[in-house]
């Protein structure tokens, strides 16, 4: 007799995520049979931009979320200089690259020990209090010495966020949320005492990255080798690329892994799907530059309020894993224990390249472009953020947004399924797998932490008091 386990909410993420899984006895096993991905609440950025100056989409869309704000920061302002064809200078580009890659080190360490690690190992009698109360305790978690050193680097990690954080307000004025992100480049100048500073910061994280954090994940690795063959899903992988270089390198490329292929990536083959997303008709089936994006809460059949993207109708997994393995860093394999280890290394080749970024920089150099803002216009910006790809979309008529439209990585990777049917990432990466105990699922928990999914992004305000639509359509334009 199939059973429904429902999470909800799933803990350790970001944001609101509700997981349902069907498991029902097959080949005498517990398995996973079914299951639903819900984002849970409607935010509605893309109807907040509209009507504004296109000027406040770096500012309003890094509200998206506190974790990747620096990514939207980025895409938004990539999306404007492609409308109002213009590009950073190489001081501009550089300094939101220094910036991004801080935040991609506070991101990954903030996932490693604080959201993930605690899946693996046994803390009774180290963590016997609130919040990490009540917990999961399964027979095959870790104890020992690899649980106490895990618990005390969980403390030490804050410190490397925090340090991260600060190296990131160096040139990025303050964080999590940076004003220096502008369409043209950025507005702040570097100095030598900010490149010395910036110096000092990163040379310990790459301590901690390089002597801490890989060997810890490596050691998760070591011990839970069952996990490079579970959590597989899709297995196809997609990323826009990151870290612009001089010229039209990127540290990490452009491209996709599809039916095992490496194949380049063309946007206009992007399109989102609402059938069982609490979206209207009308909101589905489009390209994001045409994208719309309204709520229909009562939806039949729709379970969650993220839209399913496809790329050319093919489900797509996203993050540093599809980063690394396009780039041809990490070709291990897909599963949760590969996410993990590609995350962590690719924190490595993030922080290696900025310590040879801040000897580029030229100290009181050009860091702006200015051009004024076109009366009509169409741009893209395509980025990575910490969890995957990320895509903004703006259209602008009489100067002001008259669309703008954002794909977040967990929308790729925490989507439902979509017009075909089709199971999205995450669901995919859960269905066929054995859990060991009904009661505490933990493989589910092992498995969606591994994506990282982030929720405050995918479904871009719920007023429990109010109308959604009425509170969204009462905003005052400007
Ligand atoms: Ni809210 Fe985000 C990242 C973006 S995930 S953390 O990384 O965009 O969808």
């Amino acid at each position: 007799m199939p059973t429904t386990i429902k999470i909800d909410p799933v803990t350790r993420i970001e944001g609101h995520l509700a997981i349902e899984v069907t498991v029902d006895t097959v080949n005498g096993q517990n398995q996973i049979i079914d299951a639903k991905s819900n984002g849970t609440v409607f935010r509605g950025f893309e109807a907040i931009l509209k009507n504004r100056d296109p000027l406040d989409a770096p500012h309003i869309t890094q509200r998206i979320c506190g974790v990747c704000p620096i990514s939207h920061g980025m895409a938004s302002s990539l999306n404007l200089e492609t409308a109002f064809g213009i590009t950073a200078p190489a001081n501009g580009r550089i300094i939101r690259n220094l910036i991004l890659g801080s935040n991609f080190i506070q991101s990954h360490i903030l996932h490693f020990y604080h959201l993930a690690a605690l899946d693996y190992i046994n803390t009774d009698g180290i963590l016997d209090i609130a919040p990490w109360l009540p917990r999961y305790v399964t027979p095959d978690m870790v104890g020992g010495t690899i649980a106490e050193t895990l618990v005390n680097h969980y403390v030490q990690a804050l410190a490397m966020r925090r340090k991260s954080h600060q190296m990131g307000a160096i040139f990025g004025g303050h964080m999590p949320l940076s004003p220096v992100f502008v369409p043209g480049g950025a507005t702040h100048r570097p100095t030598a005492q900010n490149i010395n500073d910036f110096r000092t910061l990163l040379t310990e994280l790459r301590g901690f990255i390089d002597n801490v954090m890989i060997p810890d994940c490596l050691a998760v690795a070591n011990a839970f080798p069952q996990y490079y063959d579970i959590g597989q899903g899709c297995g196809n992988l997609l990323a826009f690329g990151v870290f612009d270089l001089s010229g039209t390198s990127k540290l990490l490329s452009r491209g996709r892994f599809t039916n095992g292929q490496l194949l380049s990536v063309d946007a206009a083959q992007i399109k989102e799907y609402v059938k069982y997303s609490k979206y209207s008709a009308a909101s589905g089936n489009l390209h994001p530059s045409v994208g719309v994006t309204e709520p229909s809460p009562t939806k039949a059949n729709a379970y969650s309020w993220i839209k399913s993207p496809r790329y050319l109708n093919a489900v797509h997994e996203v993050g540093p894993l599809a980063r690394m393995y396009i780039n041809g860093d990490y070709r291990n394999g897909i599963s949760v224990i590969d996410r993990l280890a590609a995350r962590v290394f690719e924190a490595k080749k993030v922080a290696d390249a900025m310590n040879g970024w801040l000897n580029e920089l030229v100290v009181g150099g050009s860091v702006y472009q200015y051009a004024a803002t076109p009366s009509s216009a169409t741009g893209i910006g395509l980025t990575e953020a910490p969890r995957g790809a990320l895509g903004h979309w703006i259209n602008i008529a009489n100067s002001t947004i008259n669309r703008y439209q954002v794909i977040t990585p967990t929308n790729w990777n925490a989507s439902p399924k979509d017009d075909l049917d089709q199971y999205g990432p995450i669901e995919q990466a859960l269905i066929g797998t054995t859990i060991a105990d009904t009661k505490q699922p933990i493989e589910v928990l092992r498995i969606i932490h591994s994506f990282d999914p982030c929720l405050s992004c995918a479904v871009h305000m719920v007023r429990p008091d109010s109308n959604i639509l009425n509170s969204i359509q009462s905003r005052p334009s400007i």
